[in-house]
């Protein structure tokens, strides 16, 4: 089985292990003609299960359900820099908080409609699987197995990403090959555990793993020097550099990019509606930066030529309306937020205390990957 922080549903599981006593049993169904009953009744649970999971996984009315609560209920990272922590006075700042009040904008016309659910790295699937929060916003890799054993949805790529390690900059380790038999901290419950382990074994390097559930206890454990290097996203280590107020002249993230880690929101899969709502506010972000729209000149670009740019600020009707929600939502988007671009330079870029490259993270025309298809 996957470990890839991975929390299997109870429908997944009762499924699974219905299925699973079947095939089990399949060797003595000759000798026991009882058997072929009791068979029969477990496939009809195993299929109810699956239906009862296909039936809600399509009942849901999530985009109502936010309406009429009147807020969007977004799960964030329990405080790390640049994605999301909250100040002193509880206001939370950051590209994946951002991410949320876009939606909450596009919604509702205000990003201050927007509740946080701080939660870490375990905590986080069965917060959105229960419907405790309605997205869930916080530096979580697209996977395989967190779609298709979780039920989730990603939203567009909001930051691509991979696994790196940091060191203590006087250390002797230039590279992540060189650090056999040293102990490295990880936190359980993240694709980062998996990919380490990957990496070191592929390599026949042996390493002393020093796993934690919280990030904090990773963090001191590193700092306090009981391990000699910290693995996590490279955003990861730099949001941990930042946050103490250190420097690459403190501590250096080596060279190996030892994972794709490709950041996304997630969403539960029952609601096509919030579904098209959120993925495609995500996407118009990120055309806003491509048509040179920014949360500045907003207002006069409503007087542009260009259609696309007409499309996407509603003075062309028809695109919010045909999703259920304000023609101007894009429009409320950019105002509360800026476009993609300005995310990025704001929390994470050079603007801000992580300074980090757009790299990967630029448009398409610029040598990036970030691409949003056609608003139309
Ligand atoms: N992107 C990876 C790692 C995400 C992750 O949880 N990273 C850690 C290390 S930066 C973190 O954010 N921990 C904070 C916490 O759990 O409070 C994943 O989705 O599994």
């Amino acid at each position: 089985m996957i470990n890839d922080g991975v929390t299997d549903s109870l429908v997944t599981r009762t499924v699974y292990n219905s299925i699973r006593e079947v095939a089990m049993s399949k060797k003595t169904i000759t000798k026991s003609p009882k058997l072929l009953g009791r068979l029969a009744a477990t496939a009809a649970v195993a299929i109810l299960g699956m239906s009862l999971f296909a039936a809600s996984s399509q009942a849901a009315d999530t985009l109502g359900a936010i309406k009429k609560r009147g807020a969007l209920n977004c799960g964030v990272n329990v405080g790390l820099a640049g994605f999301s922590i909250p100040d002193s006075a509880g206001n939370w700042t950051g590209l994946d908080v951002d991410i949320c009040r876009g939606i909450a904008a596009a919604i509702f016309g205000t990003g201050d409609k927007v509740k946080f659910f701080p939660y870490n790295a375990q905590q986080r699937f069965t917060a959105l699987q229960s419907g405790e929060v309605d997205i869930l916003s916080r530096n979580t890799t697209m996977t395989l197995t967190r779609d298709s054993k979780n039920g989730f949805e990603f939203l567009p790529v909001v930051y691509y990403d991979g696994a790196q390690f940091m060191v203590k900059t006087n250390s002797k380790f230039k590279s992540a090959k060189e650090l056999a038999n040293q102990s490295i901290c990880v936190q359980s419950g993240t694709t980062t555990e998996l990919v380490m382990n990957e990496f070191f074994n592929s390599n026949k390097i042996k390493f002393k793993p020093v796993v934690m559930a919280e990030q904090i206890d990773s963090e001191n454990a590193f700092f306090s020097g009981r391990c000699q290097a910290l693995v996590t996203d490279g955003s990861g280590l730099a949001a941990v550099r930042a946050g103490r107020n250190l420097t690459d002249k403190d501590y250096r993230i080596l060279p190996e990019v030892i994972s794709k880690e490709p950041l996304a929101a997630a969403i539960r899969k029952d609601d096509p509606n919030f579904r098209t709502v959120a993925y495609w506010t995500v996407n118009v972000l990120m055309a806003a930066e491509e048509f040179g729209i920014t949360k500045a000149n907003v207002d006069q670009m409503k007087s542009s030529d260009n259609v696309e740019i007409k499309r996407i600020l509603g003075v062309e009707p028809g695109i919010g309306a045909s999703m259920g929600i304000d023609d101007s939502w894009a429009y409320n988007a950019i105002k509360a937020v800026g476009n993609y671009g300005e995310i990025f330079e704001r929390n994470v870029g050079q603007g801000s205390a992580l300074k980090l490259k757009r790299g990967l993270n630029a448009q398409w025309n610029k040598g990036g990957l970030v691409y949003a298809p056609p608003i139309r």
